[in-house]
């Protein structure tokens, strides 16, 4: 139940509310004065044809029904709070009064109860008033001040204790007060921007400078006694369409001596701190890479490896109250056996495990590996580096750790004798949403594993013969096991090209609908080939990389990324082709990179930022960084370390979104797991976890209550519920760890 929800550390956006409440509205400045616009502040009041993002309690199921919203109320429940029907997270702002009006009636005369209070602990109450409702809809006002500035407001409708059933409707909700405007009072810091983490001894060193002027204006860098080390002129970079900031650039890589606590600064603005040395990327691809192990279902997380505060029983072994993953039933009616699926990693804030992700990101952790060794980078392909039970095994450690994920995708094909034999169940998750936090050994939800997909079917195949390839010496059984899965999958896939996850499936779970496959069976037919040199797969390798870059649901650029890795597996020609499209998407991702205020090689199309912009960013690094490999021209290079500045902090919001690294560092992602904004006993995510980033769509109700009307590189809050921008995920880590891996000296 929501009520369990405890205390939150106030964000910086809170302290920002706070301010800006306690400074008057903008007035005319003669005349009276001009009152403060009402703003609304509920989502949704109108219930004109759904009802998200209101919730009700499982005791009262609600329906939108002729524009309403009508609840079914159950007799008998002992608090008033057992029957609730509430909107959360609507921002509140302290010592403004708050007026609520709706239209409510109910099928005999009943009490409810109006209250806005804060959804998380202390609960602090602004207004709770008995309404008493009649069959003729009629409508109310209930009033109150607000003691506190606070994201975690919650509207809601409590009736429990009724003596008789009744049904509640309840219609044009609207909750108005408050003076910041949405989307409003928020603060970036200072206008110096920099990589508030680490810049490389030899690499680029530059700041993105918010400032008016049309000319260069001077900067100078500072160590960490105070010292002007280094001065110069900006370049005036220009208005940024993604920010709409005015950029200047101050390029300082001509200094090179190492050190910590250095500031850039311009007239009487710094930048927050960053060091300069020879190897700062050795430690955040260790630290990027050691989240996987945190993120482990199916087995204890021990202290010695993870640290005390990450340290947890193993989730989802079969033992109470959880329902998985030992023995996990289709969905009602999809089939009629159960498989063991413990084990995997969970995909992000959620505990689902989906294999289109799970193979992308082990992909990603074993291209690391390939890349490492062909490169000879000891960072990604080396054994005893990271602090997980199998090192020091003579494994590399990413092998390890891409491993425990790629058992469990195994472990989700169909069975031999069953229909759809060979295919791959799409995912298993709960049945429903869990509360945040919720700790993975106690979570009672049950789960299911839902429908083969065709895209679930080709990451198998494609993930799997990568697996048999990159096992061969290591563990020759283990990669015979990939290896048939991985071609038993490819023509399970064949026979069954059309089965499809619906995007309606994502109650308990997420989506990850897809419903064009070419670009799956392509890289799966490229990494079958580059396995097996089975020359039947050659005929099926057909898409090609595009600067629309790659993701868990476009996979069309991952075809070429295989191919100009291993080279000389592929005819010549095709090697020479994939060759020349990874260089010129990656000249065309440098362009974007530079062209822009702040250095981040992910320029959509459209200008909208996408939910998971910052594994886009990386993605599109990793790209450029694979062109680096085939050129060996420093300015890939370059423009991977300057893709490193704009996710520790060079970008307009002066985020860093990776947790620990930086002073401004995210570290309220949305997970279950590592929820300190809401309850102090737990940590923050570990060091090293990349937050989702901007996503312009504002798609998930804190970003819509707090972020409207933002420019699509600033639509990002460091908030536990804004899932669509602050979320954790596999696929984004392992991005990062890739990225940070090409980037360690080592
Ligand atoms: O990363 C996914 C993003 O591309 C989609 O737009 C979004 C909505 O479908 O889902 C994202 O994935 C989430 C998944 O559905 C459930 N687990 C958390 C994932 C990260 O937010």
């Amino acid at each position: 139940m929501r009520r369990t929800l405890r205390a939150a550390a106030v964000p910086v956006t809170l302290a920002a509310l706070a301010a800006t409440a306690n400074t008057a509205p903008a007035t005319a400045t003669s005349g009276p004065a001009t009152p403060a616009p009402p703003y609304e502040r509920v989502l949704n009041g109108t219930f004109d044809t759904a009802k998200t993002p209101w919730w009700s309690s499982g005791s009262t199921p609600t329906t939108v029904t002729g524009g309403r919203l009508c609840a079914d109320v159950p007799a008998g429940t002992t608090n008033v709070w057992d029957s609730m029907i509430a909107e959360d997270t609507i921002p509140l702002e302290a010592d403004q009064p708050y007026t609520l009006t709706f239209t409510a009636s109910a099928s005999v005369n009943a009490t409810t109860h109006a209250v806005l209070q804060l959804g998380i602990a202390p609960h602090t109450t602004t207004f709770n008033k008995a309404i008493a409702l009649t069959p003729a809809p009629r409508t109310f006002t209930v009033t109150g001040v607000s003691k506190t500035a606070d994201l975690h407001g919650q509207l809601s409708f409590q009736q429990g204790g009724a003596a008789v059933p009744f049904t509640l409707c309840l219609d044009d909700v609207s909750l108005t007060g408050g003076v910041v405007p949405p989307g409003g009072g928020r603060s970036f810091g200072s206008p110096v921007r920099a990589n508030q983490y680490g810049y490389q001894t030899s690499g680029p060193k530059k700041a993105s400078v918010v400032n008016a002027s049309r000319r260069p204006v001077p900067w100078r860098l500072l160590d960490d006694r105070g010292r002007t080390v280094r001065g110069g002129m900006t370049r005036v970079q220009g208005d940024d369409a993604e920010s709409g900031d005015h950029v200047h650039i101050a390029d300082f890589s001509s200094y090179r001596r190492p050190g910590t606590g250095y500031t850039l600064h311009v007239g009487d603005d710094s930048s927050e701190p960053f060091d300069i040395g020879a190897d700062p990327y050795t430690a955040l691809s260790k630290d990027a890479l050691s989240y996987f192990y945190a993120a482990r279902s199916g087995t204890p997380i021990e202290a010695a490896y993870a640290g005390a505060d990450y340290a947890r029983p193993a989730g989802h072994v079969g033992v109470a109250p959880n329902k998985g993953d030992t023995d996990v039933p289709c969905l009602p009616g999809t089939c009629d056996y159960s498989l063991d699926v413990s084990g995997g990693w969970y995909d992000a804030g959620d505990q689902g495990k989906y294999v289109v992700n799970g193979a992308l990101a082990a992909w990603q952790l074993m291209d690391s590996y390939e890349r490492s060794r062909a490169q000879g980078n000891h960072q990604g392909a080396g054994d005893g580096l990271l602090s997980i039970p199998e090192n020091h095994n003579g494994v590399p450690d990413v092998l390890d750790e891409s491993r425990w994920e790629m058992e469990f995708l195994l472990s989700m094909q169909v069975p031999a004798g069953q229909p759809l034999a060979g295919t791959v169940h799409h995912k298993i998750h709960d049945l429903a949403w869990t509360a945040l936090p919720t700790r993975p050994d106690q979570d009672p939800q049950p789960r299911y594993l839902h429908a083969p997909s065709t895209a679930a079917t080709l990451n198998l195949a494609a993930a799997g013969a990568q697996c048999a390839r990159v096992w061969a010496r290591y563990d020759k059984a283990f990669a015979a096991r990939c290896l048939t899965a991985a071609t038993t999958a490819w023509h399970a896939a064949l026979a069954h090209p059309d089965l499809f996850a619906p995007d309606s499936d994502s109650v308990g779970g997420g989506a990850y609908d897809d419903t064009r496959v070419a670009d799956e069976f392509s890289w799966a037919a490229t990494e079958l080939y580059a396995t097996t040199g089975d020359r039947t797969y050659l005929r099926h390798i057909d898409a090609r990389i595009s600067t629309d870059g790659f993701s868990w649901r476009d996979t069309d650029g991952l075809t070429d990324l295989t191919i100009a890795r291993l080279p000389g597996r592929f005819p010549a020609p095709m090697a020479a082709a994939a060759r020349k499209r990874v260089t010129a998407v990656a000249d065309a991702f440098v362009r974007d990179e530079q062209r822009q205020g702040y250095p981040n090689p992910y320029l959509p199309a459209d200008g909208g930022y996408v939910w998971g912009s910052n594994s886009a960013a990386a993605n599109n690094a990793v790209v450029i960084a694979t062109a680096y490999d085939l050129t060996h021209r420093a300015r890939y290079r370059d423009a991977v370390l300057e893709s490193l500045d704009y996710l520790l902090g060079r970008n307009a919001l002066n985020q860093s979104f990776v947790t620990g690294y930086g002073e401004r560092a995210s570290h309220n992602q949305h997970t279950r797991i590592w929820a300190h904004e809401l309850d102090p006993a737990l940590p923050n995510p570990p060091k090293g976890s990349l937050a989702g980033g901007p996503d312009s769509a504002l798609q998930d109700p804190v970003a819509q209550q707090n972020l409207p009307g933002c420019a699509p590189a600033t639509c990002y809050i460091d908030e536990i519920f804004a899932y669509s921008t602050n979320e954790v995920a596999i696929n984004w880590n392992s991005a990062l760890a890739w990225v940070a891996t090409f980037a360690a000296a080592r």
